[in-house]
């Protein structure tokens, strides 16, 4: 299901995990990953393509919801702020949302976006993980070291969970983020 209008979300009374990110970041690969049934979400080499929530129902368990990405230059001011009135609405009014995965490509790290979603999701209480994503992108364990060491910097709690779509990595630790969801 999708959708592309603020308040008009459907109702699967599941936990709800969200995917949030900067366009390209790597939300729809690790949907599909997580989910195991390749192309379940749609993947594109081209930034900006997913303008609607899009809610997937997985296993009868929980809804995943892959929202838009954020950050792609080529969009107009308009659609950027179409975007914003998207998210903030589903973020500020979703009961069902338990869990916020925040992507970040591992060799970024923060980017400003990144850390007004941050910001935002902590000061209205919601549950979030952060991922460091492509991380079979980076070349040596020095690169790999001062990359998720970075992102650590701004998570006092722990984490990022390192992530490949490619390796498959940290999906065993995501998985079990996820489940806990469950127990209310
Ligand atoms: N090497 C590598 N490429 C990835 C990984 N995750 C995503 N990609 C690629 O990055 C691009 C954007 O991925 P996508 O999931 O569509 O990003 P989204 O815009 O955040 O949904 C695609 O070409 C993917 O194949 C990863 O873990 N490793
Ligand atoms: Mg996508």
């Amino acid at each position: 299901m999708s959708a592309v209008q603020p308040g008009v979300f459907p109702r699967l009374n599941l936990p709800e995990v969200a995917f949030l990110g900067r366009s390209n970041v790597g939300k729809s690969s690790l949907l599909n990953v997580l989910t195991d049934a390749r192309r379940l979400a749609f993947t594109s080499s081209k930034p900006g393509c997913t303008q609607a929530i899009n809610f997937y129902r997985v296993a009868g368990q929980f809804s995943f919801a892959d929202l838009p990405g954020y950050g792609y230059a080529r969009v107009g001011r308009e659609t950027a702020a179409g975007w914003k009135t998207l998210i903030e609405s589903y973020l500020l009014n979703r009961q069902e949302l338990r869990l916020s995965l925040l992507l970040l490509d591992a060799r970024r790290g923060w980017m400003e976006k990144d850390l007004e979603l941050k910001q935002w999701l902590e000061y209205h209480r919601r549950p979030m993980i952060v991922v460091a994503t492509k991380i079979d992108k980076l070349k040596n364990q020095k690169q790999h070291h001062q990359c998720l060491s970075g992102i650590r910097e701004l998570l006092p709690d722990g984490g990022p969970v390192a992530f490949s779509a490619v390796t498959g990595q940290g999906v065993r630790e995501i998985w079990q983020a996820i489940q806990k969801t469950r127990i209310p």
